[in-house]
C-alpha cells in the first residue's frame, strides 16, 4: 500500500486550485477547496484503480455485475480518505493549508442516487466488495437529479430538485470510448443475414447513446479500487444531416428528447410501483448498456460466448433490472447466433435475483401494451420464456390449473417481473431470515414448491467503515484502544468488547462518548431546526423513509398520548425524552406527507408548552440523508424499528443504530429478529403482534380497530385530538384522513398496519425503556453489548455469503507497481 505523503499532497491541492480555478489557496472558496482536495485524492487512487483492473485482466477473474437502479453512496471524499487510511496525513496537510477537513467534507453534495434501504444496501455492498478484494462492477444510472431535497415549510414537506452535479463531480471519469447504442420502439422484422439465416431485427426504432461514467470504489487499505459505472444518455447524433435530408426532422427531435429525459431524475418512490413508461425506459436503458458492455468485455479476452457464465454473474437488485434476462437472451441469439436452448442455458447460469419486499404495491407488473410497444424484441423473447415456463408448470402440476394463473410470467394483460426473475434466475434470495421464510411459505410459496433449490437467505449488512469509523470517530477510537483495529475489516472481532460490558469505567467511557455525540447532534438540530434539545434526555430516534408500514404514526400517536398524561399529571415521574424523526415521503404519497405534517404540528405544540418544562421534545430533522444519518446514528439511545411485523423485509438502519450502541425498540420483524438473537431479548425492547399473527389477521379479517377505540379511553382521546383542532389550530380537517385510515380505512380495511392493535404493547415497551434508562449502569451495559454483538451485521459478512454461495468468486490481491 502506497503511503500518502503530506508534503506532496499539499502541493497537489495548490496545483489543482490553480489549474481548475486560477486561484491561490487564499482566494479560493470552500467549494473550490473541496474540488481541489478531491482531485488530489483522486490522483492518489488512480494508480490503484488501474492496478486493480490490470490484475483482473491478468488473472482473468470472474466478476459480479451488481445491477441496480439505485446506489445511495452519499459523500465520497471522507469515505475514500478513511479507506486509504489517509486520515492523518490528509488532515495534517489540510490543516497546514489553513483548512478544516470537516468543513471541506461538508462541501460535497451527497450522491443521492437512491431512495432508501435498497439503494444504500447497494452502496454498502460495493464498499465490502472492494474491501474483501472481489472483482465487481456496480451498474446504474447517472441521474441528473437524485433524491429530492426536502424542505419543511410550516410543517409541510416541499420537494426541491437535487442538483448534485452543479459543480461537477470530481471523482467521476467519463468513458465515451465505451458508449453503446440502446434501442426503443419500432417493430421486429425477420430478415436474412449474410449467411441466409433468418434474423430478428428491430426496425424503425428510436435510439440513444449510453455513455458510462466511472466512479472509484476504494477498498480498505488493500489497493483494490472497483468501479461503479453509471450511464448517461446522449442523442445518437444531434440533428444529423441525414435526418434532415430524409425529412426525418420529427424523429431527430424525438430522439433528442428521449436522450434528454431518460436520466433526468430518480423516481422518488420506495416500495411502490408507479408504472410510468419513463421508468421502464430507464430500466432497459441501463440494463441494455451494462449487459452489452459486459458481453463485449468478455469477448475481448475469450472466444466462446457459451462460457460467459464462468466469468460473469449478474445480480439483480430487486426486479427493477429484470429485463436483463431477456436482453442477455437477445444478445446471445440475435448477435451471437446461439440457439434458444444454448442462450437459455447461459442466461439461467448467469442471473440471480434478490427480493426486497413483500408489499404487493411494490411488485412490478407492466401492461403488455406498454411493454411490447416500448421493447418489441424483448417482449417477444419474454413471451417465449413464458410459453416454455407455462409448459413446465403444467408438466409439474398436470391437475392444477390454478398454478399457471398464479405463476405465469405473462397473465391478465401484464408482464410480472418477479415471476420472470424467478423463472430465469438460478438464485432467489430474501434479505433476512424471517423475510426469506415468508417468501418461501407465503408470497412465493408456489415457486418455492416447484423450485426449492433456488431459494436462499442473505441477511443484509452495513459497512462499519462508514457507519462507525467515519460517522463515529470517538467510539471508533475507543474501540480500537480497547481491542485493536481488526474490527475495521472483520467486525466479528467487535465481540471482544463484551468483556468490558460489566466494567464500570468502560461503561462510563462508553456513555461519555454517547453524550458527546448527543451534544454534536444537539448542535446540528439547533443550527438546522432552531430547537434547543437537552443531550441529557433520552434520544429516541426513528429515521427512515416515511411509509405507513414503518409506522411513524404509531410513534407520534404515542407522543401525543404521553403528552396528555404529563398534562393530566404534571408531577408524574418522567424521564426527559427527545423524540427525533427524519423521513422523506414520496412526493405523491399524500398520507405520508400528512404524517410529516402531524409530527411537525405535534412538535410545535409540545415544544412550545412551557408547562411541561421541556420534558418532551419532538424534532423533525429536515432532509434526512446519508451524510446527516452518520451523525444521527452515533447519537441515538433508542432505535425505533416498529414496522408492522412481516412488512419490513430486513431493515438496515436497525443495524447502524445497534453498531453505535443504541437499544432497539422494535417488533419481531425483518432483521430485528436476528438482532435480538445476537444481543439477547434483555438488551432490547420487543413488542407487538408477531408476523404469524399479522398474517393470520390478514387472512381471517377479524380485527376491528373500533373495538379498541371504544374500549380504550386514552387511545380515543388521542384519536379525537386528530380531528378536534388540538394540533391544527382549529382546523378539523387537517388530519381527518389519518383519523379515517385508522378507523374506517379504505375498501373496508381500516388500520391495515395494526397501529391501534399494537398501541398498548408499544406504550408498555416505552415504559420499559424509561425504567431501563434510569438504571445508568444497566443501560450502559446493554448499550455496549449492542455494539459488541453487532458483528454479524457487517456487509462484509453478507458479501462473503453472496460471493461463496451465489457468485462463486475468488478474491484478488492487488499490488501497485511502477507500471501503474
Ligand atoms: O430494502 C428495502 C426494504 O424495505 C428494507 O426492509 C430492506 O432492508 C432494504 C434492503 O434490502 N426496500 C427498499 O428500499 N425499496 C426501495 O427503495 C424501492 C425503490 C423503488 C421501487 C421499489 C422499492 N420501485
Amino acid at each position: 500500500m502506497k503511503e500518502l505523503n503530506k508534503v506532496e499532497f499539499k502541493k497537489e491541492v495548490e496545483d489543482y486550485l490553480k489549474v481548475l480555478f486560477r486561484k491561490s489557496i487564499n482566494e479560493a472558496d470552500d467549494q473550490q477547496k473541496f474540488q481541489a482536495v478531491a482531485y488530489a485524492v483522486k490522483d492518489f487512487i488512480v494508480d490503484q484503480w488501474m492496478a486493480t483492473h490490470r490484475t483482473y485482466e491478468e488473472q482473468d477473474v470472474k466478476t459480479v455485475y451488481y445491477l441496480s437502479m439505485e446506489f445511495l453512496t452519499g459523500r465520497a471524499l471522507g469515505n475514500i480518505i478513511i479507506n486509504l487510511k489517509g486520515n492523518q496525513a490528509i488532515k495534517d496537510a489540510i490543516e497546514e493549508l489553513g483548512m478544516d477537513l470537516d468543513v471541506i467534507e461538508d462541501q460535497e453534495p451527497d450522491a443521492a442516487l437512491g431512495n432508501g434501504g435498497l439503494g444504500r444496501l447497494a452502496a454498502c455492498f460495493l464498499d465490502s466488495l472492494s474491501t474483501l478484494g472481489y472483482p465487481a462492477y456496480g451498474c446504474g444510472i447517472r441521474y441528473k437529479y437524485g433524491m429530492f431535497k426536502q424542505v419543511i415549510e410550516n410543517g409541510y414537506q416541499l420537494e426541491k430538485p437535487d442538483d448534485w452535479l452543479k459543480y461537477g463531480n470530481p471523482f467521476e471519469i467519463k468513458r465515451p470510448e465505451y458508449a453503446v447504442e440502446v434501442k426503443f420502439g419500432g417493430y421486429v422484422a425477420i430478415r436474412k443475414d449474410e449467411c441466409g439465416r433468418d434474423k430478428f431485427v428491430q426496425e424503425n426504432y428510436q435510439s440513444v447513446r449510453a455513455i458510462p461514467y466511472d466512479l472509484p470504489i476504494v477498498g480498505y487499505n488493500n489497493n483494490v479500487v472497483n468501479t461503479l459505472r453509471i450511464w448517461d444518455a446522449e442523442p445518437i447524433d444531434t440533428f444529423n444531416l441525414d435526418s434532415f435530408d430524409k425529412g426525418d426532422y420529427q424523429k431527430a427531435v424525438e430522439q433528442e428528447n428521449l436522450a434528454r429525459t431518460i436520466c433526468e431524475v430518480l423516481y422518488p418512490n420506495d416500495n411502490h410501483m408507479a408504472g410510468k413508461e419513463l421508468r421502464l425506459k430507464q430500466q432497459y436503458f441501463f440494463v441494455s448498456a451494462s449487459i452489452q458492455r459486459a458481453v463485449m468485455k468478455y469477448m475481448e479476452k475469450h472466444d466462446d460466448i457459451r462460457k460467459i457464465h464462468e466469468k460473469v454473474v449478474f445480480q439483480l437488485n430487486d426486479t427493477h433490472p429484470t429485463v436483463t434476462v431477456a436482453e442477455l437472451m437477445r444478445i446471445l441469439m440475435d448477435e451471437y447466433n446461439l440457439s434458444w436452448d444454448e442462450a437459455w442455458d447461459v442466461t439461467t447460469k448467469s442471473c440471480a435475483y434478490t427480493n426486497h419486499t413483500i408489499m404487493s404495491e411494490a411488485l412490478e407488473k407492466w401492461p403488455l401494451e406498454l411493454f411490447s410497444r416500448l421493447l418489441p424484441r424483448i417482449y417477444q423473447i419474454i413471451e417465449e420464456i413464458n410459453r416454455r415456463f407455462v409448459l413446465q408448470i403444467q408438466a409439474a402440476y398436470p391437475d392444477d390449473n390454478s398454478k399457471v394463473e398464479k405463476m405465469a410470467i405473462i397473465y391478465d394483460g401484464q408482464v410480472k417481473m418477479a415471476h420472470l426473475a424467478i423463472a430465469a434466475g438460478f438464485s432467489v434470495n430474501g434479505v433476512a431470515k424471517l423475510h426469506t421464510e415468508i417468501l418461501k411459505h407465503q408470497e412465493l410459496k408456489d415457486f418455492y414448491e416447484m423450485m426449492p433449490e433456488k431459494f436462499n437467505n442473505k441477511t443484509n449488512g452495513i459497512t462499519q467503515r462508514r457507519f462507525l469509523l467515519h460517522g463515529n470517530p470517538l467510539l471508533a477510537q475507543w474501540i480500537t484502544d480497547k481491542i485493536g483495529d481488526d474490527w475495521i475489516t472483520n467486525l466479528k472481532h467487535i465481540n471482544e468488547l463484551s468483556v468490558y460490558a460489566d466494567d464500570e469505567l468502560s461503561q462510563k467511557e462508553f456513555m461519555n462518548i454517547k453524550y458527546k455525540n448527543k451534544v454534536r447532534l444537539a448542535k446540528y438540530i439547533k443550527e438546522h431546526n432552531g430547537i434547543e434539545v437537552d443531550p441529557r434526555s433520552i434520544f429516541d430516534v426513528q429515521v427512515k423513509r416515511l411509509h405507513e408500514y414503518k409506522r411513524q404514526l404509531l410513534n407520534i400517536l404515542h407522543v401525543m398520548y404521553l403528552y396528555n398524561k404529563l398534562k393530566q399529571n404534571p408531577g408524574m415521574d418522567f424521564y426527559p425524552r427527545t423524540f427525533i424523526f427524519g423521513a422523506k415521503a414520496s412526493a405523491g404519497y399524500m398520507r405520508a406527507k400528512s404524517i410529516i405534517k402531524l409530527i411537525n404540528s405535534v412538535g410545535d405544540v409540545i415544544n412550545n408548552d412551557a408547562s411541561i418544562n421541556g420534558k418532551i421534545k419532538v424534532v423533525f430533522i429536515e432532509n434526512y440523508r446519508v451524510s446527516n444519518a452518520e451523525i444521527i446514528f452515533a447519537a441515538a439511545d433508542v432505535s425505533e424499528q416498529i414496522s408492522t411485523a412481516s412488512k419490513e423485509a430486513s431493515g438496515t438502519g436497525n443495524m447502524k443504530f445497534m453498531l453505535n450502541g443504541a437499544l432497539t425498540l422494535g417488533t419481531m420483524d425483518g432483521a430485528n429478529v436476528e438482532i435480538v438473537d445476537e444481543v439477547g431479548e434483555e438488551n432490547a425492547f420487543i413488542f407487538g403482534l408477531s408476523s404469524d399473527e399479522v398474517i393470520a389477521y390478514e387472512h381471517n379479517g377479524q380485527y376491528n380497530p373500533r373495538d379498541i377505540y371504544n374500549s380504550d379511553a386514552d387511545i380515543r382521546a388521542v384519536l379525537t385530538q386528530l380531528v378536534d383542532g388540538t394540533y391544527s389550530q382549529g382546523n378539523f380537517e387537517e388530519f381527518r384522513d389519518i383519523y379515517n385510515s385508522l378507523l374506517d380505512g379504505q375498501g373496508g380495511r381500516p388500520d391495515m398496519y395494526f397501529i391501534l392493535k399494537d398501541f398498548r404493547s408499544y406504550a408498555e415497551a416505552q415504559e420499559r425503556v424509561e425504567a431501563a434508562y434510569k438504571d445508568e449502569k444497566k443501560w450502559a451495559r446493554s448499550a455496549m453489548l449492542n455494539t459488541a454483538k453487532s458483528g454479524k451485521f457487517s456487509s462484509d459478512r453478507t458479501i462473503e455469503e453472496y460471493a461463496k454461495e451465489i457468485w462463486h468468486l475468488d478474491k484478488v490481491k492487488v499490488e501497485v507497481t511502477d507500471a501503474d
